[in-house]
Formats: C-alpha cells, structure tokens, sequence
C-alpha cells in the first residue's frame, strides 16, 4: 500500500504546530539567546528588552500582510487593519517627537538615512558626517558603506583635548566643502549635540540638516535631550535602542519634504513595508508617551551617570569626562588592556558590552581601545544608581583579572544573582 502521508501537503492545523517540535534547532537556538538575555546583564548601548506587548505585535500575523503604498493608497486589498495601525504608529510618532511629518516604513536605521539621503541628494554630492572613530555611524558615508560609495564624503569630529564635538571646525569644514547635506548623530558620543548651532552651520553654506538620534531617541522622547525636530530638515532614528520598541527605522521630516521622502522610501528603496513591526512601532511609541516611559528615561540616564562616576573613581578615564546620555565611552588602552579583551573578559563575567574605538584611537577597530557600556537594557530590568556602584566594582574586578577564569566565573555567578532578582520576562526557560 502507499504510504500517502509522507507526500500530503503541510496545511491547516499542520501549521500550528509548534517550534520546538516543528524546527528543534531553531527553538534551541532562540532557548538560548533568551536564557543569555535572562541571565546576563546586557550593557550593550544600541540594545534594549521590549515589552511583552511589543514583542507580541512583532510577532503577530500582521506579518503575513503585504501592503505596498501607504495608509488608503496600497496596491494591495484587504490593508484596513494594517492601515490602522500604520496611521497609529504614524500620529504617535508624530506627537512624540513633535514632528510635521512621519515615514514608519524603513526596516532600519541604516535604510532610514537612505531614504532621507535619496530624497535630496544625487549620487556625486557631497554629504558631511562625523568621522567613525570619533563616534559616527557607517551610513553617515563610512567607505564601505553604500553612502561613502555613493557620495563624496566630508567628515568632522570631535576635539582632541575636550573629546566634545568641534563646532568651529565643523563650520570651517562646511564653509571649505560645500556639502548639500549635512548630517549629525553618532552611535559612541556620550555627550549632548547642540541641533541649533549645525542648524546654523548647515545655513551658511544652505545645506539640509539631517538629525540621526539612533541612539539617544528614548531620551529625546522623554524631553531629556535636545530634540532636533525644530530645527532639522530631516530626523532618522531606529526604534529599538533608547526607544524601546521593535527592530526597524523611523523617518521625521518637515512636511515640504514629505512627499520626496515617502516617494524615496516606497517604491524608492523598499517594497512591502514589515506591517508587524510598524504595529510593533505603534505599540512602542504609545508607550513612550507615558510618563512611566518619562521616569524609565531619567533613570536610565541617572545609572550611566553614576556609572561613569564609580568607573572614574576606579581609575578609568572617560572619554569626554562623563556622559549626558545613556552611554559611556571606557578608555581602556590607557591600562595597557584592548577593547577586544574587555569586551572577551567582560563577556565571560556575565557582562555584555561592545569593544568601541575612542577618538584619535591608534588601534584598529578590531582591537580597539575602548569599550562602550550603555544602561538602557539594565535600566529596563530595574537596576537604580544604587546597583550601579556593584556593577562597575564586577567590571573593573573583570577588566583587571588578567582574563582569569575563575575570577570570571565568581564574578559570572554574582551577576547571575543580580539578574535573576530582576527579571524581565515572565517566561519559564
Ligand atoms: N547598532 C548600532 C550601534 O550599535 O550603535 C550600529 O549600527
């Protein structure tokens, strides 16, 4: 007889079957990441935990949905309840960030600056970003980057004694260059950046301003950090640092580039926007306008603080003397240790940062001599200034081990401790 149920189609229930049974590898795969984001303290800057109801709208069916077009104008039908969610995530951006317009399509950051950059800029044109060891993002027009291939790249950055961003040589660069777009933002620059003075530069030599607030959004949210929107021709951001939200990309504008900027994200550069995760946006940016998010955004703030603090007080220079954000910049390379080491020793203490370079570092960025310690994650568990001070005592004891693993794991197992007084997911591993 033939055995008909080997050839039977997958449908139906079949597809309701679970993960762990369906796909073993993978489920092991996700038990383990989720076992190391429960049991280890993530300081990871550019990282952070969303909430359950984030992760359920990421997760959801709105997934299967395809939607090209924007909110009444799809090429596809049956878009009503994706609709009604991208023009929620839409207002709320706007009212949050105070905004004329919002773009809630690019899939992230990276394609975020892509659609703003091709919305105003030829390929030839030249575009002026912070130079990447001084604290820039790659997209800001790094070699390898479609931007640096694309476009002719003018770089700035930071003083050499201050380690603040040099706004005199930031203005002598654009009156020398004559760059058509100007962008400012950073993912290792602790400190606040003064929008209205690069909305004057960007005057002076009639360029657009183009804000990237990746990383400080969540606080520039809450009112803790300068917010660009006033000022800016253009704001990008990702939603899942500071902000909390879902893995994507988030585009702000005024509204005499509106048009330009959908038209350069869809059909520009993208086809069916990820309708889960601009639900997942939605879920986000309603959080963020509550005063619960407000609070969650000072403290995050006050434990870098504090952090940097205790970390001075052990003997470690601070890249810029301290922080106003929710990163802090370790020179590590002044103790004769890399950022690669760090991060190795850090890691197996429980501990997960990101080696980073310093400005004028002489290590390659594979090396490096610097590490970068952000509070976001660990501010989302519930950790106050107060386990600020035990923190930086375990990273300083890792740091000067020597890469001793005993050392590593005593200190693996106070950390565990600490992360499993906090939890953040109500899920039983
Ligand atoms: N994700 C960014 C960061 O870690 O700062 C880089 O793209």
């Amino acid at each position: 007889m033939t055995d008909t149920t080997a050839s039977a189609p997958m449908t139906g229930r079949q597809l309701a079957r679970d993960l762990a049974d369906v796909d073993p590898v993978v489920a092991e795969a996700i038990r383990h990441e989720t076992e190391k984001q429960t049991h280890k303290l993530v300081m990871i800057a550019s990282e952070n935990y969303s909430s359950e109801a984030v992760l359920q709208a990421g997760g959801s069916v709105m997934s299967n949905k395809y939607a090209e077009g924007y909110p009444a104008k799809r090429y596809y039908g049956g878009c009503e309840f994706v609709d009604l969610t991208e023009n929620l995530a839409i207002d709320r951006a706007k009212e949050l960030f105070g905004a004329e317009h919002a773009n809630v399509q690019a899939h992230c950051g990276t394609q975020a600056n892509m659609g703003v950059y091709f919305s105003v800029l030829e390929p030839g044109d030249t575009l002026m970003g912070m130079d990447l060891p001084h604290g820039g993002h790659l997209s800001h027009g790094h070699r390898l980057s479609f931007s640096g291939r694309l476009y002719n790249i003018v770089t700035y950055g930071v003083d050499r004694e201050t380690e603040l961003l040099d706004y005199d040589a930031m203005a002598e660069v654009a009156e020398r260059e004559r760059p058509k777009l100007i962008v400012v933002g950073a993912s290792a620059y602790p400190r606040h950046i003064d929008f209205e003075r690069c909305r004057e530069i960007a005057d002076s030599v009639g360029a657009y301003l183009h804000a990237d607030i990746a990383h400080p959004a969540g606080l520039v949210a809450a009112g803790l950090h300068p917010n660009p929107c006033p000022v800016a021709d253009f704001v990008t951001t990702t939603t899942h640092k500071t902000l909390r939200g879902p893995r994507g990309g988030l585009i702000l504008c005024k509204q005499e580039h509106a048009k330009d900027l959908d038209r350069s994200v869809f059909p520009g550069i993208q086809g069916g926007p990820f309708e889960h995760l601009i639900a997942a946006k939605a879920v986000c940016f309603g959080e963020a306008l509550t005063d619960g998010f407000k609070a969650y955004a000072a403290q995050i703030i006050a434990n870098a603080k504090t952090l940097a603090a205790h970390l001075a007080e052990g003997g470690y220079r601070i890249v810029s003397g301290g922080t106003d954000t929710h990163l802090v910049l370790v020179d590590v390379g002044l103790k004769n240790i890399t950022g690669k080491d760090a991060e190795a020793w850090l890691n197996s203490a429980g501990i997960v940062v990101n080696k980073n370079t310093i400005p004028f570092d002489e290590r390659s960025p594979f090396v490096t001599s610097g590490v970068r310690i952000g509070t976001p994650s660990v501010t989302s568990r519930g950790l106050t200034e107060e386990h600020m001070s035990t923190v930086s005592r375990w990273i300083i004891r890792a740091l000067e081990c020597d890469g001793d693993e005993s050392t590593l794991a005593e200190i693996a197992a106070q950390v565990r401790g600490l992360s499993d007084a906090y939890p953040i997911y109500d899920w039983r591993l």
